[in-house]
């Protein structure tokens, strides 16, 4: 059986031969980029059965796109390929100075994702696994994707877990209203939303305003940059989807607002089990695909049945890794590695 479907478009990306603005670089690498790619790479490299579902373009980037998916160890088998629209591309800038703010141009109107819809995508291709892992690109993509991932967002008994990553890209939004987002996100078992996107996409600030909008999932996620991540997870035991964190954790310090001030083990406030952990310091390369990387460590380690803590521990680590690559992935370490990592002492963490 699959642990993991994800579903979402992936595209060629170009990556600068140096710094500077798109007007001035003369050359690029090829790579390949995609959130919900992203995710199914990082997981098959943690050890997971993870499955890619996607439409590309029946062209050579197509080709790459599905090769270099699949030499992650992600089946790539529900991958259609359109004979009639591209495959998407995108292109970005890096840049040498932090407060330099980088270019990212897509290529994706009318791509081969672009025509997922209820129709052309197998509804058995995405409920045949434990988790199923979206994102709120795929929304913003089309009418058929929104619609696509409105249905897999409507609550019916014997789904599978549904994790969503909110991934508001301003540029695909341009005048739409990305508050259908929120919509989405109520859906979902497991959410993952920056601080800074909720505040951008719907105006709630603070993790707490984040809670209170988005009571519904089990497990909420809120990511505050490089400051470290703060989860709330429904109860204190297990629900149904084995998200529930360790009971008896409480550290006594206290009922914890969200605020990001509290390191410990998970501590209890009403129903809410709340954690927080500190990112750890990277000297960042290029941010793009650290949500990602995050999306999929936190993943991994709820598929173990892993406490709170730790969930978040493993985001950050896969974190770390993407941040200090130029790329969207690097090498994700594998599962051995990063149980190392996750179990150094609470001082290593902050
Ligand atoms: O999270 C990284 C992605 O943003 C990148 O790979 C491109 O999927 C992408 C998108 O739509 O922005």
């Amino acid at each position: 059986a699959t642990d993991v479907v994800c579903l979402g478009e992936s595209m060629v990306t170009f990556l600068p031969s140096r710094p500077g603005r798109l007007a001035d670089v003369p050359s690029f690498t090829r790579a390949i980029g995609g959130a919900e790619s992203n995710v199914a790479c990082a997981l098959a490299a943690a050890g997971h059965r993870v499955k890619w579902v996607s439409r590309v373009g029946a062209d050579g980037f197509g080709d790459h796109l599905v090769r270099a998916v699949a030499a992650y160890g992600v089946d790539t088998t529900a991958v259609r390929r359109d004979p009639h629209r591209p495959t998407g591309v995108y292109f970005r800038t890096a840049t040498d100075r932090a407060d330099d703010r980088h270019e990212l141009v897509y290529y994706r109107a009318g791509s081969a994702a672009s025509a997922m819809s209820p129709d052309t995508v197998p509804y058995e291709d995405l409920t045949a696994t434990h988790v199923l892992h979206l994102t709120g690109i795929t929304a913003a993509l089309s009418a058929g994707c929104l619609a696509l991932v409105r249905g897999l967002t409507a609550r019916r008994p014997g789904r599978p877990l549904l994790s969503f990553d909110v991934n508001h890209r301003p540029g695909l939004w341009r005048g739409a209203d990305p508050s259908v987002l929120l919509d989405l996100a109520r859906g979902a078992d497991l959410v993952l939303v920056g601080d800074d996107e909720a505040e951008a996409a719907w105006g709630l600030r603070g993790a707490a305003a984040l809670r209170e909008a988005l009571p519904e999932p089990s497990v909420l996620v809120v990511k505050h940059g490089g400051r470290g991540a703060t989860a709330y997870a429904r109860g204190a035991g297990r629900p149904r989807d084995g998200t529930g964190a360790r009971t008896g954790a409480h550290t006594g310090t206290g009922a914890h607002t969200g605020t990001g001030a509290h390191t410990g083990t998970g501590a209890h406030t009403g129903t809410d089990t709340v954690a927080f952990v500190p990112a750890p310091r990277v000297e960042v390369v290029a941010p793009v695909g650290a949500g990602d990387a995050f999306a999929a460590g936190f993943l991994s380690a709820t598929l173990r049945r892993l406490d709170l803590t730790r969930r978040l521990r493993h985001g950050h680590l896969m974190a770390a890794v993407a941040l200090t690559v130029p790329g969207d992935l690097g090498a994700p370490p594998a599962r051995a590695h990063a149980d190392r990592l996750a179990a150094l002492d609470d001082d290593a963490w902050g």
